[in-house]
């Protein structure tokens, strides 16, 4: 049966690739959606990528993922700096778990250099645009063997 990888994305991401590319890049998040389903493809695993405003809707999915997904890769966006919900999901997975950022927050504002995700994260990417879900796909098929 082939492995499931839910990568899940929080707060304004749906506006990847159409504000602020000096900071996020000119790609979307179905150029996202598309990199990681050919890697996963190479690698014998599923994707599926969902993006929600919504720290309940990403507390839900995370909860869905507990019965159908291997591994999570999650940006969290703004809900990384304050979500205990979201950790709390995250806490009850019990497979890897990746967090991604595109932007390298720690040489941003101070706000965004706490991380309640990073306490479960199982690796943390900052900083290498959207490349950084890429790596972390690679990186969750080593994981998963
Ligand atoms: O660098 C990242 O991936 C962030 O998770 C992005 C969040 C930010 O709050 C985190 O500190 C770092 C913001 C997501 C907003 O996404 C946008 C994308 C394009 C245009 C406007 C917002």
């Amino acid at each position: 049966m082939t492995r499931m990888i839910h990568i899940l994305n929080g707060p304004n991401l749906n506006l990847l690739g159409k504000r602020q590319p000096e900071i996020y890049g000119h790609d979307t998040l179905d150029d996202v959606a598309t990199q990681c389903a050919e890697i996963g493809r190479e690698a014998g695993l599923e994707t599926l990528l969902r993006q929600s405003n919504w720290e309940g809707q990403i507390v839900d999915w995370i909860h869905e993922a507990r019965e159908q997904a291997a591994g999570i890769i999650i940006n969290p966006a703004a809900l990384t700096h304050t979500s205990v919900a979201v950790l709390d999901a995250l806490n009850t997975f019990e497979g890897p778990v990746i967090e991604v950022h595109i932007s390298q927050v720690h040489k941003r504002e101070a706000f965004r250099h706490h991380s309640y995700v990073s306490l479960r994260a199982d690796a943390v990417m900052a900083g290498f645009g959207i490349h950084g879900y890429s790596l972390a796909m690679r990186h969750m098929a080593k994981l998963l063997g």
